[in-house]
């Protein structure tokens, strides 16, 4: 048996599994083994803190339940020879279904329908005031990676026109912006789907939210970091940016009260893959990784910063 620490939760499922190997360790219940821990369980919440990192000298190999892992310092684990996998491709479908969710839920305002039909508004007051069309938008994906594919995928069913910034240029058939600012000017609704971390720390500013404008859309699934929320919440109260929709914020699982209170805005608790069937997919890699580390030395997705350790 090798000693594993679980950092967050885990589902049953995984922990069946996992207890064929390991002996687990929670993290949450304080004192754990440092010295034995060769492997650890985390989240793309909770990352590994570097008090743990420290408090482990023996670590192999670090499992995280995401595709982000930006809460990992890779570059210690690179530098330590600690393997970092993550959980890429079983959650582009769902993520991009729910970044679809949330543009037709905006644009259709079916929040506020909804509760006009529930609270009796439409008895007593009559119809709900129209909305806007989600079909023919011109569409701005904040990075064009696995999911940001997957939304454009999806998007094709609604006639959209898929802009794009990423670093890089891709080999698609959308018309490349090679900046941000002039992508939000382009279109009518902006899609962050980036990784966080220091490269797209407020990538989407002040300059960006006024760009895209009164009637632009921001929907952000990415990361809470990505955007300035300060900038976003002021830009909304002046009406320089039309509407958000958003999975996630700077301090989760706290959201700007200022936000809660506006009308033209959508506000979900980062539940972009969180489908029974999904986080499935998500356990089952987590554990392949850490099984996989065991029998060969190797696991199945390393993230990039720790890829030439994997061989
Ligand atoms: P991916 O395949 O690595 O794609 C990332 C894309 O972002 C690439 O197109 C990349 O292109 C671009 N990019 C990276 N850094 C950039 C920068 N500084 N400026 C502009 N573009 C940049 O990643 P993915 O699997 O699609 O996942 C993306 C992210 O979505 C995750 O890292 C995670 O943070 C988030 N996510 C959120 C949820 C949720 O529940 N809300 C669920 C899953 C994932 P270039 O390298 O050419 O720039
Ligand atoms: C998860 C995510 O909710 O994969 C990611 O990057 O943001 C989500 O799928 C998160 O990682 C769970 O901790």
């Amino acid at each position: 048996m090798h000693d594993l620490l679980q950092i967050g939760g885990i589902t049953d499922g995984m922990r069946t599994r996992l207890e064929e190997h390991f002996t687990i360790h929670k993290l949450s219940e304080g004192a754990y083994p440092g010295a034995a821990i060769t492997h650890v369980a985390t989240n793309g919440h909770d990352g590994v803190p570097a008090d743990v990192l420290a408090a482990c000298p023996n670590l192999k190999m670090v499992s995280c339940y995401g595709v982000g892992y930006d809460a990992i310092d890779t570059k210690v684990a690179a530098d330590r020879g600690i393997i970092v996998s993550h959980t890429p491709n079983v959650l582009n479908d769902e993520v991009a279904s729910t970044t679809i969710m949330l543009m037709l839920a905006s644009f259709r305002n079916f929040m506020a329908d909804e509760a006009h039909a529930r609270s009796g508004t439409w008895e007593a007051n009559g119809n709900a005031p129209l909305s806007r069309s989600a079909d023919n938008r011109r569409v701005g994906i904040l990075g064009l990676g696995r999911i940001g594919q997957a939304i454009a995928d999806k998007l094709a069913v609604f006639n959209a026109e898929i802009h794009y910034h990423t670093r890089s240029k891709k080999d698609v058939p959308y018309t490349y912006h090679p900046d941000l600012t002039d992508m939000a000017k382009a279109v009518e609704v902006l899609i962050c789907i980036t990784p966080g971390g220091p490269s797209t720390q407020h990538i989407v500013n002040e300059e960006v939210m006024n760009a895209l404008g009164p009637e632009g859309t921001l929907i952000n699934v990415s990361r809470g970091s990505v955007v300035d929320e300060t900038a976003m919440v002021k830009a909304l109260q002046d009406g320089r940016l039309g509407n958000a929709a958003l999975d996630v914020f700077e301090a989760e699982p706290k959201i700007p009260d200022a936000l809660k209170t506006m009308s033209n805005v959508i506000l979900l608790p980062h539940v972009g893959s969180a489908t029974h069937e999904t986080r499935a997919a998500m356990g089952d890699l987590v554990v392949d990784n850490l099984i996989s580390h065991l029998n060969s030395g190797k696991v199945l997705t390393s993230v990039p910063e720790t890829a030439h350790l994997n061989v």
